[in-house]
This record gives C-alpha cells, sequence and structure tokens, in this order.
C-alpha cells in the first residue's frame, strides 16, 4: 500500500516541504508539501524528481575498500579498518598537516554536514580545510566579519515586505536562491512586483529573473564592485540619506568612507562597467527615494576578482540607505537552533590570515584555505605536504579551477576517503568510498539554510523510508569516520553516538551552566543531558540545541508562546509540516561582534584593497570574458544522472551573443574552441542575445567523460568541464575564492 511521508527538499537552499509518495522502500512521486509553514506546497521540477534521484541505479549500496589499485565492494567494518588504519598512520609519521578535509556543498544539505566536521577536524588537527565555500560564498563571510564581527552575521533581503530590491549577479528562478533562502522565490519576486514594489536585476545575460524585472542593467562581468562604488559614492554625495539613530549612532568610519569613495564617481566608472553615468545616477536615486529596499548579490558578485569588495559593498549600500535591520530592508535572521542573542558590545572581531598556506602562502579565511591551493599542497614535497585525503560531499575535479591537475593530484595521494554516494570524477581516487544513503532513508533539518532564510521557521523530518538494510545513516557514517581518524574502528566502537555525540552535548551543557548569564547557570549538567529526547545521536543534538536557542524552553527556563511553551525536539515532532517563527525583526546591536562594539564600514583589509580597484578604473578590458550559468534541472556537478532532469534546454552549450558570432564566424549548433589561462575546450555553440556582446556563458559541473567514474547517464552526454579553462591563478585575495565569472578567454570556429 502506497503511503505519504514528509520529507525537507535537500537539492538546493529554498528547502520546500515535499510530500512523498512512497511504495515500500521506495519514492514513486513527490508533490509540494501544501502545509508546509515555509514553502506552502511550492515545488521546481528537481524537487518533482526526488523519486528517481533517490532510486539512482548508480548510487552505491555498500562501501568501495581499494584492494590490489582497484576499488571493489566491501563491509563497513572493512572500510572503517581501512580508515582507522591509513589516516593515524599518516598523521604520526608526517605530522597532523598531512591528512587534508574537503568538504563540498551538499555538507549544508545534510544534518550530518553541519554536526560532525568539526568533530573530524579536532581530531585531525589539520589546518588543511578546503571548502565550497572558497568557489562561492567565501567574500561574503569576509565581508561580514569585517563589518559585523561575525562571518555569519549575513543579512538577507527582507523579500516578502521591501519596496525595492536590487538583485546582482544573482539568477534565483534557476537557482531558487542563495545566502537568501525562501521557498518560491520567483513567486515572492512576482509578489514584490504586484504590491507596487521595483525589481532590477544586474546581470550581464538577460536571464529569466531579470525578464520578471522592472529595470535591467547588463554591465561588463567583473565590474559590479566598480558600480557599487559608484552608487555608494552618489549617495553620500548627492542624496546623503538621513540615517535611523539606531542605525546612526553604531557606526564607525563614514567619514573615512566618504572619502575612501570620492574617486569613484558614476562618470569614473561608466566606461570600465559600460553602463552610462546617468543610469548609474538613476538607480542611486531610485534607491534613496524607495520607502524601503534591500541589495543583494550573490555568485556574481562573489565569484569574481573584486568579490569581497562588491560583497562589502552591498551591505554598504544597504547601511546608506538606512534599510539595514529595518522591516523591508535586509535583516539577520535568528535560527531555531542557533545561539540565543548575546547583549552586543565590543567584541573579538574578525581576523583574517591567522595562518598561511605552505606552498602559496594564501592567508586562511574563516580557518578555511583557498580550494584552488589544493593542487599544489599535495603535489609539492616537503614538510606539511598533503598526503592524505577526507572528502565529503565534494566533487572538485568538477567543481574547481584546473581539474586536470588536480584529478593527478589526487591519484598520487597515500591514501583518500570519500564519503560520496557516487563514484565520480573526485571519488573515484579513494582508497575508501563511503556511501551514505539515498535522502529518503536520512532525517533533515536545515542547520545552515534556516540562518539565511526570509523567515524564521523551524522544520525538522525524520526519515521518510526506513534505512535498508546493509546501509549506515550519514550520521553515523561521520561518527565513526571521526573515531577512525582517531585510530578507533571495529569491536572497539559499540556505539559511534554515544561515544561522539555524548561528550558533545556533556561540553555544551556544562559549558550553558557554567555561564553567570545563563538562567540554567548552576544546575547539573548531567541531569539536563538526561532530559534530552530523541532517538539517535543526532536527534539528541539537536533536541539540545532547539531547546538552548532562541525561542527554547531552557528546560522549563524558557517560554515562547509560537513553540507551544518553549521549543523542543518533542515538540517540534508534534508539528511535522513545521513551526512558524514570525518575520525577521531588527537585531542589532546583538549581532556585533567587533572589536569597536560598532559597524566597522571601512575596515583595514578592505581600505587596503581599494587602490587595486581604483587602478581598474584605467585597465583596458577585456574583448570577451567567460561567465557561468545555472539551469533549473540541474545542480553543481551531481545531478546530470537523472534521465528526468537531463536533457531539453539542460545542456553544455556556450551561449554567444549574435553580434559576437558574426563577427568570430560562429553558428548557432556548430562548435568552437575556446582558451583561456587553462587550456581549450570543444564546445556546441547557441547563439543567443541573452548574453550581452563581449559576454560568452558556459554553466559549470558538466565534464562527465573520465575513465572510472560510475554515472551512466551522465556519461552518455557528458559535457565540457568550463573550470579547465582556468589554471587557479585568479583569486580574490582577501577571501581567497575563485574567479569562476568574467575571465578572458578566446574563441576560435571549429568545422
Ligand atoms: N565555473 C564554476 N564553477 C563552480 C561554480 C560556478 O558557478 N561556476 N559554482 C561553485 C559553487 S557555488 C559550488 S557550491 C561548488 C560545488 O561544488 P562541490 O562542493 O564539489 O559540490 P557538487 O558539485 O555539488 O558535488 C557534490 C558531491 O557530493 C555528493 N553528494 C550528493 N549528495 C550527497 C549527500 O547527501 N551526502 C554526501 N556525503 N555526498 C553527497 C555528490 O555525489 C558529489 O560528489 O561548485 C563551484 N564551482
Ligand atoms: N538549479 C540550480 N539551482 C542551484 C544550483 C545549481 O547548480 N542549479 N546551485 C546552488 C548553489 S551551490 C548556489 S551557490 C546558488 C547560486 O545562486 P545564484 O547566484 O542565483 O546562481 P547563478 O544562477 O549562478 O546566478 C549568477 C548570475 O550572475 C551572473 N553573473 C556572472 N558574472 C557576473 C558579474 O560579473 N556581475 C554580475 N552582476 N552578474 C554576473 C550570471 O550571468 C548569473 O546569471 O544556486 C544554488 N541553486
Ligand atoms: S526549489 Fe529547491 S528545495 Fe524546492 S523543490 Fe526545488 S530543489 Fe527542492
Ligand atoms: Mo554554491
Amino acid at each position: 500500500m502506497p503511503r505519504t511521508a514528509l520529507r525537507i527538499c535537500p537539492l538546493c537552499e529554498a528547502t520546500c516541504g515535499l510530500t512523498l509518495t512512497v511504495d515500500g522502500a521506495t519514492v514513486t512521486g513527490a508533490r509540494g508539501d501544501r502545509e508546509d509553514v515555509f514553502s506552502r506546497g511550492f515545488i521546481c521540477p528537481k524537487g518533482a524528481a526526488f523519486g528517481a534521484l533517490d532510486s539512482d541505479p548508480d548510487r552505491l549500496r555498500t562501501p568501495l575498500v581499494r584492494r590490489g589499485g582497484r576499488l571493489r565492494e566491501a563491509g563497513w567494518d572493512e572500510a572503517f579498518e581501512a580508515v582507522a588504519t591509513a589516516l593515524p598512520a599518516l598523521v604520526s609519521e608526517y605530522g597532523a598537516q598531512s591528512v587534508g578535509v574537503v568538504l563540498g556543498n551538499p555538507n549544508v544539505h545534510t544534518m550530518a554536514g553541519a554536526l560532525y566536521p568539526p568533530l573530524l577536524l579536532r581530531t585531525l588537527g589539520t589546518r588543511n580545510l578546503f571548502t565550497a565555500s572558497t568557489l562561492d560564498q567565501m567574500p561574503k563571510h569576509v565581508s561580514s566579519g569585517l563589518l559585523f564581527g561575525d562571518p555569519f552575521a549575513i543579512p538577507v533581503p527582507d523579500l516578502d515586505r521591501t519596496g525595492f530590491l536590487l538583485l546582482i549577479g544573482a539568477n534565483p528562478v534557476e537557482s531558487n536562491g542563495s545566502l537568501c533562502t525562501a521557498p518560491d522565490f520567483p513567486g515572492r519576486l512576482k509578489a514584490l512586483r504586484a504590491r507596487g514594489g521595483t525589481l532590477v536585476v544586474v546581470d550581464p545575460r538577460r536571464t529569466r529573473t531579470a525578464r520578471l524585472a522592472d529595470r535591467h542593467l547588463a554591465p561588463r562581468p567583473g565590474s559590479d564592485a566598480l558600480l557599487l562604488a559608484a552608487l555608494a559614492r552618489t549617495l553620500l554625495a548627492d542624496h546623503r540619506p538621513t540615517l535611523p539613530p539606531e542605525l546612526a549612532d553604531r557606526l564607525h568610519g563614514l567619514r573615512e568612507l566618504r572619502e575612501a569613495l570620492a574617486r569613484f564617481t558614476p562618470e569614473a566608472v561608466a566606461p570600465a562597467c559600460d553602463i552610462t553615468a546617468a543610469e548609474i545616477r538613476d538607480l542611486a536615486r531610485d534607491l534613496a527615494a524607495a520607502p524601503t529596499a534591500a541589495v543583494y548579490g550573490r555568485i556574481g558578485s562573489c565569484t569574481v576578482e573584486y568579490g569581497t569588495l562588491a560583497s562589502w559593498l552591498v551591505d554598504v549600500l544597504n547601511i546608506l540607505t538606512g534599510n539595514l535591520d529595518r522591516p523591508g530592508g535586509a535583516l539577520f535572521p535568528l535560527p531555531a537552533a542557533g545561539p540565543r542573542p548575546r547583549p552586543g558590545g565590543p567584541g573579538r572581531g574578525f581576523t583574517l590570515g591567522r595562518w598561511h598556506s605552505r606552498v602559496g602562502g594564501h592567508p586562511e579565511a574563516k580557518s578555511e584555505l583557498p580550494l584552488v591551493a589544493l593542487a599544489e599542497e599535495i603535489e609539492t614535497p616537503g614538510e606539511g605536504r598533503i598526503r592524505g585525503l577526507v572528502a565529503i560531499a565534494a566533487n572538485p575535479v568538477l567543481s574547481s579551477p584546473d581539474g586536470r591537475r588536480l584529478d593527478a593530484a589526487l591519484a598520487g595521494l597515500d591514501f583518500m576517503v570519500s564519503v560520496d554516494p557516487y563514484l565520480n570524477e573526485t571519488s573515484r581516487h579513494a582508497h575508501v568510498v563511503l556511501p551514505p544513503p539515498p535522502p529518503a532513508q536520512s532525517a533533515h533539518h536545515d542547520f545552515a539554510f534556516n540562518g539565511f532564510a526570509v523567515r524564521n521557521q523551524v522544520r525538522y523530518t525524520r526519515p521518510a523510508v526506513p534505512l535498508q538494510e546493509g546501509l549506515l545513516d550519514e550520521c553515523e557514517i561521520h561518527a565513526r569516520l571521526v573515531l577512525a581518524a582517531a585510530g578507533l574502528h571495529g569491536p572497539a566502537v559499540p556505539d559511534a553516538a554515544e561515544a561522539v555525540d555524548e561528550p558533545v552535548i556533556r561540553a555544551a551543557l556544562a559549558k550553558e551552566t557554567a555561564d553567570p548569564d545563563s538562567p540554567l547557570h548552576g544546575q547539573d549538567p548531567g541531569r539536563l543531558a538526561g532530559l534530552l529526547t530523541g532517538a539517535s545521536g543526532p536527534e539528541r543534538r539537536l533536541d539540545l540545541m532547539l531547546r538552548l536557542g532562541p525561542y527554547g524552553d531552557l528546560f522549563g527556563a524558557g517560554h515562547d508562546a509560537r513553540a507551544g511553551g518553549g521549543l523542543t525536539l518533542a515538540r517540534l515532532l508534534d508539528r511535522p509540516h513545521g513551526i512558524d517563527l514570525g518575520p525577521l525583526q531588527p537585531r542589532l546591536p546583538d549581532v556585533l561582534k567587533t572589536r569597536s562594539g560598532r559597524i566597522e564600514l571601512l575596515p583595514d583589509p578592505i581600505a587596503a584593497e581599494l587602490p587595486r580597484l581604483r587602478s581598474a578604473l584605467a585597465e583596458r578590458p577585456a574583448a570577451l570574458v567567460l561567465v557561468g550559468r545555472r539551469h533549473l534541472r540541474s545542480n553543481n556537478s551531481w545531478m546530470h544522472n537523472v534521465p528526468a532532469l537531463a536533457g531539453g534546454s539542460n545542456r553544455c552549450t556556450l551561449h554567444v551573443h549574435p553580434q559576437d558570432a558574426e563577427r568570430l564566424g560562429l553558428t548557432d549548433g556548430g562548435r568552437a574552441r575556446v582558451t583561456a589561462d587553462g587550456g581549450s575546450l570543444d564546445v556546441p555553440v547557441e547563439v543567443t542575445d541573452t548574453v550581452r556582446a563581449g559576454v560568452v556563458s558556459l554553466p559549470h559541473g558538466w565534464g562527465h567523460d573520465r575513465d572510472g567514474a560510475r554515472l551512466s547517464v551522465a556519461a552518455a552526454s557528458p559535457g565540457a568541464n568550463v573550470n579547465q579553462l582556468l589554471d587557479g591563478s585568479r583569486l580574490d585575495p582577501l577571501s581567497g575564492t575563485a574567479v569562476l565569472n568574467g575571465f578572458p578567454v578566446e574563441l576560435a570556429p571549429l568545422p
């Protein structure tokens, strides 16, 4: 008998609630959960394909262990034993830095990815941490760290209430949003326009999002920092908006900011941006005049040469227009499983470059090193060379620049373990592959995305399908990996949850009860631990975080009417469609953790970067640059194996403007050779005026033509790996983020 079960969708940042139809252990259908407190029934084609993805026959169902050079199916004990033998041996022989850790994007879409990697890193003691952030949003973490003192204090546009939205380098109609969790982002944009609000999109392509907009500006890629600097300068010089006193009193460096931006007049930046000074002045005027407004930038403003400057300027504009931290502007969410707000005041601040990478001398940011530096850290001999690697939910061979080099570097590792459901371009190098179960068999709570959600709410779904025989829950895999990193395996590990999760719970409760400002001060941590409910280690940890969180019951000392008297896991389980916690509220000054206790408008590292931006005014722009794009039915590098999502317009083609096509002798449906720093690719051409002249676009995540992977559908239409055009030398220096957009290319027709 088919039944239904709820599952929060883990396939993009929108976190829609799904109602799955389940027959036995098979998901036969998925629709939007109309009663979900946040997504209200919305679903996209990826969510609708949940069942096909869940039952993809290419998913690994047993661990793989390399024996005699070949990966062979193995049991879990054998797999963990191999890890527990190899990793500690490397650490004892070559030191902690000899093991690197790579964390890929899906870690923010699983509970395991939120709960265990910090423990793994602590156990290994390595500083060689590389994540997808340095291919993505690290510039935003750095700018928030510098402005507000906390790299996670990222304001999100108040999508449902704003009167004016300026979207920069984001295409939420295809991506469904990022660092702005909003199920049905397209519907929310339409609602903004329907209530008389204004949508302005800045993108070198006329995207589906741009087509919804009142105004679309198509600047030259990579020039956003200049455009934003000119907007900020115009606001300061011509509009001088009156700031709400709560905000004005908390600013530090306004005068210095005005001086630092003086040279970025609309006239000065117009040629580099290829937008007229009048258009820039009009936009500044409209932004200043809007009753409420939010400025929001994403991939196209981050993975570019001046990514940190652009990310910083986005919030400078939110501040200068008085829109930071007010309804309708850009606000800081308050997630249910996050910490309770503490009174603001001088904090520890945010520091970059507390250590540097061994070979390239790249500064750390948020304890991470640039992913583009991974290959050289493996290749270059000497003390501290990476010889072992733990890769969790990561496919850097495709997602990071110069995959060919990384491919060769990975092949030379002494030991590599991948936690991945697929044998793909990256995991094929592993000595041990630990596959998580299909998503229907995992519980879900969004630890990461509720911190970026446009509405405070909390939801939790238990596994929709019981864990099938022979599989291990991903939390259990991570817990056993932590133990294996410490050399423990087999009979030495009777209960991984007990051994790994309970110490975390005890430590958190010990800290809480020792805090004189806590209502739980002086209580017995052991007694409190005994009050936790939950069927597993991760559930008990979730219960703890919810109870100690901003809406928590504080074990009886707290109260919140929305959560039925104070949030607990048990109360959340009673509300399977989630609990709405209301619209975002102002949170200043509590979020501030800068040393001054104020918003640092012009932090030193930013001031030191501005001369480089000024020199960009004089540079001659490249004739042709490349940008990426995303397709609604795709997701980075791992969703090309589902027939229901493949094909149609979801193809790896090079978009070329008709003028460029004519100039270069390219034809629609023909082929071209693209060449850049890292090499050449031969790709099919699609002539379209959705890209501006002087810009071509190729999506990422393709290039499934390597031997040894097991992706039968993807391999049939492999596409080309755009990141092979890069050699990894182009970086946003402050954040170590790869420049993936707006780099120069050359094009030639192929017969
Ligand atoms: N040129 C260019 N390159 C880009 C981008 C771009 O815009 N342009 N975007 C960048 C961005 S924003 C990102 S985030 C990165 C993403 O790059 P990565 O972090 O490498 O992530 P994915 O490509 O999504 O690959 C995810 C891996 O996780 C595995 N996986 C899927 N589900 C699970 C799961 O539940 N558990 C585990 N353990 N593994 C799972 C998949 O099989 C796959 O191997 O790519 C970046 N690369
Ligand atoms: N369907 C789908 N959804 C996804 C993903 C996916 O791969 N597919 N990936 C997920 C991930 S990991 C992320 S991080 C998010 C990303 O979410 P978004 O940032 O919304 O993603 P993109 O569609 O890459 O939008 C970036 C836009 O920036 C534009 N752009 C490029 N260069 C520049 C520039 O220099 N200036 C300006 N102003 N614009 C520029 C591009 O043309 C593109 O339209 O999407 C998530 N959602
Ligand atoms: S928008 Fe994102 S979260 Fe919602 S159904 Fe689609 S993939 Fe899933
Ligand atoms: Mo991303």
